[in-house]
This record gives C-alpha cells, sequence and structure tokens, in this order.
C-alpha cells in the first residue's frame, strides 16, 4: 500500500487514487450482495403475480434482479440504497441498512486508509450509496441517466452537500466496486488534476440530478478510466470531477459509494446520521454496533418526515458565474 503521505499528496494533486487489494470478496462484499438477494426476494413476495412467485425466487442474483426490475416498483432503486430517500420521507420509507453494510462502513482495512487522508478523527459521512446497474440496454429509456442503476453525470461530491457543507466539510468518497469494472461496463471517469479548480457551479438535471454546468466543455480532456478489480478501492477528492460511462456489457456493474469526514468539519446533510467511526479518544465512538446505527437512521427519518425531504442540494451553487467551468477555463 502507498505510504501515508503519498497517498494524501496523491489525492490532493490528482482528484482520485486507486488502492489495490484492500478488500476481500468473500468476507467484506458477498455478504451484502447476499442481503440484496434477499430484498429482491422481499419484493418478489410482495409484488410478484402468485404464479410466478416460486420460480422467480430460485433465479439467480442477476436475472432475479432482472426479474425484480421489470415489476414496475416504484422508486426500486431506494429498497437497495443505504440511505433514506432524497423526496417524500414517509413513516414507511425504506432504505438498505443492512448488518454486512454496516460492516463494510466501519471495515478496519478501509478506515485505515482513510485515516492516511482525514487523520485519526473520522465520522461515517450519510452521503453513500449502493448502485445495481444492468446492461444499460437492459434499462427503461427513461432511467439510462439515473445515477443508481444508470450513468451519473460530471459532478463534484462536494456539490451535493448544503451550502455549510460545501464550504466546511473536509470528506473522502471511498468508492468500492462488487464486480471488476471496466470501461466497458461503465466505470467513473475523471480528469486528472482538475479538482484543483475548487468548487464549480452546478445546475440540476432533469430529474434533479446534480451536474456541472457546460460539463459538454469536459469532453475535450482526456479522461482518465477509473477500471477496477474486486478488493480495490478508489478515493475521490471532494471536488474530483467524475462522471460514470453506460454499462455496455452484457453483465452487471456493482458498487458502492462510502463517504467519511473529519470530525469538526460538517457533513452537509443534517440531521442524516454523522458519528464517529475512529477516534484517539474510545469516548468519542457512541456507535458501536448495528442495531444503534440502524436507530440513528430511524431518528434522523422522523426529523425528515415533517419537512418531507431528507437532503436537499442547494443550486445554483453559487449565485455568481466566476465558478462556472466555462469562465475557469478561458483563464
Ligand atoms: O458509481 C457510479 O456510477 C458513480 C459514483 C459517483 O459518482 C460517486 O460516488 O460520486
Amino acid at each position: 500500500m502507498k505510504s501515508n503521505s503519498k497517498i494524501k499528496e496523491i489525492l490532493k494533486r490528482d482528484g482520485f487514487v486507486k488502492v489495490k487489494n484492500i478488500l476481500n470478496f468473500n468476507k467484506d462484499l458477498k455478504p451484502i450482495m447476499k442481503d440484496m438477494e434477499f430484498v429482491m426476494d422481499c419484493l418478489i413476495q410482495k409484488f410478484a403475480p402468485k404464479i410466478y412467485k416460486n420460480r422467480a425466487l430460485n433465479y439467480d442474483f442477476r436475472k432475479k434482479y432482472t426479474y425484480v426490475s421489470k415489476l414496475n416498483i416504484y422508486d426500486l432503486d431506494q429498497y437497495f440504497n443505504t440511505r433514506l430517500p432524497r423526496d417524500h420521507v414517509k413513516k414507511d420509507s425504506d432504505y438498505f441498512a443492512s448488518h454486512s453494510l454496516w460492516n463494510l462502513i466501519t471495515n478496519k482495512k478501509i478506515l485505515d486508509v482513510v485515516e492516511k487522508i482525514l487523520g485519526s478523527e473520522i465520522l461515517s459521512s450519510p452521503v453513500q450509496n449502493t448502485r445495481i446497474k444492468q446492461p444499460e440496454k437492459k434499462l427503461p429509456k427513461g432511467s439510462v441517466h439515473d445515477g443508481l442503476s444508470g450513468r451519473t453525470p460530471w459532478h463534484q461530491d462536494a456539490a451535493v452537500l448544503s451550502t455549510h457543507g460545501q464550504k466546511f466539510c473536509d470528506m473522502v468518497t471511498v468508492w468500492i466496486p462488487f464486480t471488476k469494472t471496466t470501461k466497458n461496463n461503465g466505470c467513473m471517469i475523471t480528469v486528472k488534476e482538475i479538482n484543483k479548480m475548487g468548487l464549480l457551479n452546478h445546475i440540476s438535471g432533469y430529474k434533479g440530478q446534480v451536474e456541472i454546468k457546460n460539463s459538454k466543455l469536459l469532453d475535450k480532456f482526456k479522461p482518465i478510466y477509473l477500471q477496477a478489480d474486486v478488493g480495490d478501492i478508489i478515493l475521490l477528492h471532494k471536488h474530483s470531477i467524475h462522471c460514470s460511462l453506460p454499462n455496455k456489457s452484457n453483465n452487471f456493474r456493482i458498487s458502492a459509494d462510502l463517504r467519511y469526514n473529519r470530525a469538526g468539519t460538517p457533513s452537509g446533510r443534517k440531521p442524516l446520521p454523522n458519528f464517529y467511526v475512529r477516534s484517539k479518544n474510545k469516548k468519542n465512538i457512541k456507535i458501536h454496533n448495528y442495531k444503534q446505527w440502524v436507530a440513528l437512521w430511524e431518528k434522523a427519518k422522523n426529523k425528515c418526515i415533517p419537512r418531507k425531504y431528507a437532503f436537499k442540494y442547494p443550486l445554483p451553487t453559487f449565485k455568481h458565474n466566476n465558478r462556472d467551468l466555462s469562465n475557469l477555463l478561458t483563464k
């Protein structure tokens, strides 16, 4: 593994770092895929016509998910995502807070890497996703640009935080492939060192996704393909400009993106769970197990119900256009 100062330096310079062989598929990732499959089984039980249930329950992961995705289940991605839905938070809002995911968020090998970037005082950020991406040709036309199941537009992770978070959050993204991720099956791409421009203006995409303003201008840069093997992790700087490609393969592309922020800096997603996962002072660690973690999400949910949303993107990021990519590129 790269030494402490090297990882931090490279991340600050390039905006991304791949760290190889951190996780073990069977131990760290497979349990999450098993839990995803359990969610599929529950959805089949609830939504599939009675005559197809038994057959569908015996399908393998891919066939089962493909079947479930054709059942017209409202906001299907949300059942497999780690956090509350962005909008319309209700008492029965579901999210994928499995024990296996708790184990990943608090995984020692991940935290050892994160410590090299953020130092020893680390909080788990509620800005987290799990993404199951089928081959794009299997997606309904309208979902091709949905970031959880299709392509993700060009963006910076700092842009999905509150205005306070955009300014003060010291955060790192840990992107984790559950399947080998390549150019062909929709890896992320980025532009080296462009993070040095700082936070740029974003616009709201057609379904409210966060997207860099004038992102077409990025087409003229040489992309870096963030391909990764299972076991690797990819770290992204909060100002890294990145997006993901279409899954042109015949196979699935599955990943999680977790985030951590340095204690003492805001998460940018209040009141969602933001708690110590590592500290020199053990008294800071108050969430010790899966059940406490779920309780935090449920408490946050109750706070979000009256206002109906879990988080909002404060677009435009800046009121003036000094931070537009188009302006900065001409300087
Ligand atoms: O996994 C993807 O397709 C996109 C991930 C991403 O954009 C992120 O983690 O910020």
